[in-house]
């Protein structure tokens, strides 16, 4: 962990991009490395990139450029290395031992963070479980800086049986840690179950697209927004007024990031669920990052790994930041290439009714709204009308039911083939 006390730990970055990387990737990709220390708490002093075939397996650096890196890091007075990439835990421990201070991957930066941030039960519960599967293969490290620490000459690293027993320790942790998340996702799977007939958005995204400030501006409700990255990690879900009577519910989610480590995915299941089941994505894009098109494509990584491909649409924000002629050519670049997307901002009067209205289109197509007639003995269809759709009206007449409802087509494909049952389409069009 980084310490945070007063004075904020002094890092120099170490980037080792292989021959081919552009000088610009390289160049963001450090800019997001000094973001991401930043958030952690510390400063970073100094960054040294050597370009590379592949990695030293002794040091992942070269031997000349990490004795480089060893008098820099006198000479700025700094106390903790962090690399780009992830190392080997090998890589990790002869590090160590070449410069004498700390070394940090880019998932330990990461893990930190999130630790950092994490509020909620079940988001600590996932972080320490990603944690703990990341420390157990490098058992040996740790307990080479906790005899440091401890001093004492001939202080040596445990026994390989202490470190059998560290092991199994930690697997049960892990064991508990498991069936722990289930339980909260088993409870959170009955919520979503009660109240199935809504139509259900999550909102996906690099971290700091703007995800939270857009669920803040549909919801009307305060969320926590912040200039950092990784703001948010528990999914929040608000009742979203799309207007024309539209509703949907809107669950904000955690941002991702290029390289995101797959254990802290996997331990984030939970909380992807909410992505899973979600009956639309909107993917949130920074425009006015000069590497959206790579963090566009990371999150669409991501959700190939979590083999998530739901419908999903585009939302190109923070556009308040483009000039006029930023702003037309992303919108013909993006009507070449890209599928459903809106442009966005949360900074502008009406920023947000491009979004508004894709997904009031969206849920017309998916949910018609319809009038049903139905005899009142027909405790089935009304019992279905309830469960799989949204019931915005009830009229009893006599010996029939009418129902203005939001149904999922499917349904009402179902129904119009039902003798008794008479649904005609409600939707102004
Ligand atoms: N200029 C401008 N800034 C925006 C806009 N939307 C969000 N921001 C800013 O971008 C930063 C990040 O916004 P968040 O809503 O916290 O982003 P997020 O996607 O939820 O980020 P994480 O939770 O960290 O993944 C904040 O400083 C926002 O004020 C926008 O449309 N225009
Ligand atoms: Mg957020």
């Amino acid at each position: 962990m980084i310490e945070i006390g007063s004075e904020p730990e002094r890092a120099i970055l170490v980037a080792a991009p292989p021959f081919d990387e552009s000088e610009e990737v390289v160049d963001e990709h450090l800019e997001e490395l000094i973001r991401l220390a930043d958030t952690a708490g510390a400063v970073v002093v100094g960054q040294l990139v050597q370009r590379i075939k592949s990695p030293n397996p002794a040091l992942f650096i070269g031997r000349g450029k990490a004795e480089q890196l060893r008098e820099q890091l006198g000479r700025d007075g700094a106390s903790l290395v962090i690399f780009d990439d992830d190392l080997s835990p090998a890589q990790g421990s002869a590090l160590e031992k070449s410069l004498g201070v700390r070394v940090m991957d880019r998932t330990e930066l990461i893990l930190d963070i999130f630790a950092l941030r994490a509020r909620t039960a079940e988001a600590k519960a996932q972080v320490e479980l990603a944690q703990l599967q990341y420390m157990r293969t490098r058992l040996k490290r740790m307990w080479t800086h906790l005899s440091r620490i401890a001093g004492g000459i001939g202080a040596r690293g445990p026994g390989e049986q202490q470190l059998e027993t560290d092991r199994r320790l930690i697997d049960r942790r892990i064991a508990r840690l498991r069936r722990e998340l289930q339980g909260i996702s088993r409870s959170r799977q009955t919520r979503r179950k009660a109240g199935r007939g809504e139509f259900r958005v999550a909102i996906v995204g690099y971290t700091n697209a703007g995800k939270s400030s857009i669920l803040q501006a549909l919801s009307g409700r305060e969320l926590f927004v912040e200039d950092r990255l990784f703001a948010t990690l528990d999914s929040t879900t608000r009742l979203v007024d799309l207007g024309e009577g539209y509703q949907a519910l809107a669950t904000d989610t955690v941002g991702f990031i290029r390289k995101l480590p797959h254990h802290l995915v996997a331990s984030f299941r939970a909380t992807l669920e909410e992505i899973e089941e979600a009956d639309f994505l909107i993917h949130v894009v920074d425009v006015s990052s000069p590497s959206w098109e790579h963090q566009m494509e990371a999150v669409d990584e991501v959700l190939r790994d979590l083999s998530i491909s739901g419908p999903a649409l585009l939302a190109f924000n923070k556009v308040d930041q483009l000039t006029y002629h930023e702003e037309s050519a992303l919108r013909s670049r993006a009507a070449a290439l890209y599928g459903p997307h809106v442009l966005t901002t949360v900074r502008e009067e009406g920023g947000l009714e491009p979004l508004r209205s894709a997904l009031r289109d969206r849920m017309r197509a998916d949910r018609p709204m319809v009038h049903i007639t139905l005899a009142a003995k027909d405790g089935r269809t009304l019992a279905e009308a309830y469960r799989e759709g949204e019931v915005l009206e009830r009229r009893e007449n006599g010996g029939s039911i009418e129902l203005t409802a939001r149904v999922p087509a499917a349904v009402i494909g179902r129904w119009r083939r039902k003798p008794g049952v008479h649904v005609t389409s409600a939707d102004a069009v």
